[in-house]
C-alpha cells in the first residue's frame, strides 16, 4: 500500500498557523501572457501616484487593463477568498507595486494595525506575480507566526521567508503579518507585483478605490465580480444567520 501521508494544511489553516498561504499557476497560459503585456504597458504608459527611488505605484489598475480585471474571476484566487473571508467578500483595493533595484530591502511592517490581532478574514492581502523573483530582485518576505503578537518587533522573528516567486503565484496574508519588499540587487531589473485586498462587504473600501464607480466594468461583470467591486452582494448570499 503506499503512504499517502498527511493531508496537506488548508489554506486557512496554513494561514492562521503560518500567517500566509501560497498559490502556484493561478493562470492559463494565455491570460499570463496578457497580465505581463498590460504590466509592460502600465509601466510604460500609466500614470503613477507616486515614483520614488525605491518604488512605483499604481493603485486601481483593473480600470487600466482587462487583463487586470479578469484575476477577479480566478477560480484558484476565489476558493482562497471563500475560505478565509466568506462568501460576501469584497475588493478593498487593487495595485501595482514596483519594486527598484536600490541594492537595499524595505522596511518590515504591518497594514491597518487597527484591527490589532490576526483576524485574517476581516483584510487579505493577495500578492501576485506574472514573473520570477529571485533572492536578490526584491522578493515580497513574510516572517512566520509575526501574525500571533503585533507588540513583537522584527528582532523577535528570525525566521523570515523570502517568496520566490513564479509566474502565476501568489503569497496571501493577513493584516498582522510582517511583510516586507526584500533586497533588490541593481543587477536586476525592476520588480512588478500586483496587490489585490479583499476585506468583507461591510468594511468600507479604501478611500482610493475606485472600481465601485468604474460603470465600464459594472455594467460587463458577473454577479461575482460586481460583488468584488463593490457594486451590489450577488443573489444568495446574506451576511446575517439564521437558525429557521
Ligand atoms: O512590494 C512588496 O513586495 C511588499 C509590498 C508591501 O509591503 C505592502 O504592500 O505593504
Amino acid at each position: 500500500m503506499p503512504n499517502l501521508g498527511q493531508n496537506p494544511l488548508t489554506r486557512l489553516e496554513h494561514l492562521n498557523r503560518y500567517g500566509y498561504y501560497t498559490e502556484e499557476n493561478l493562470f492559463s497560459a494565455d491570460h499570463l501572457a496578457r497580465i505581463q503585456d498590460a504590466l509592460a504597458r502600465l509601466v510604460k504608459e500609466g500614470k503613477p501616484e507616486y515614483d520614488h527611488a525605491h518604488q512605483t505605484y499604481f493603485p486601481n489598475i483593473i480600470e487600466f487593463d482587462d487583463a487586470f480585471a479578469e484575476i477577479l474571476d480566478n477560480e484558484k484566487l476565489l476558493a482562497g477568498l471563500f475560505e478565509v473571508i466568506g462568501h460576501d467578500v469584497s475588493m478593498y483595493a487593487n495595485e501595482v507595486l514596483v519594486s527598484k533595484p536600490t541594492g537595499k530591502a524595505m522596511g518590515w511592517h504591518r497594514d491597518k494595525m487597527s484591527i490589532g490581532r490576526h483576524c485574517p478574514n476581516m483584510f487579505l492581502k493577495v500578492c501576485i506575480y506574472a514573473h520570477e523573483v529571485p533572492i536578490d530582485g526584491g522578493p515580497t518576505g513574510v516572517v512566520p507566526e509575526s501574525q500571533f503578537d503585533i507588540y513583537k518587533g522584527e528582532e523577535f522573528y528570525p525566521n523570515k521567508i523570502d517568496f520566490l516567486a513564479k509566474p502565476g503565484s501568489a503569497l496571501a496574508f493577513a493584516a498582522s503579518t510582517m511583510h516586507r519588499a526584500g533586497l533588490h540587487l541593481p543587477t536586476r531589473p525592476p520588480r512588478p507585483a500586483m496587490f489585490f485586498v479583499f476585506t468583507p462587504w461591510w468594511i468600507k473600501q479604501a478611500v482610493y478605490y475606485t472600481g465601485n464607480k468604474c460603470q465600464r466594468l459594472i455594467d460587463s461583470a458577473s454577479p461575482m465580480r460586481k460583488q468584488l467591486l463593490g457594486a451590489e452582494l450577488r443573489p444568495g448570499v446574506s451576511m446575517d444567520s439564521y437558525t429557521s
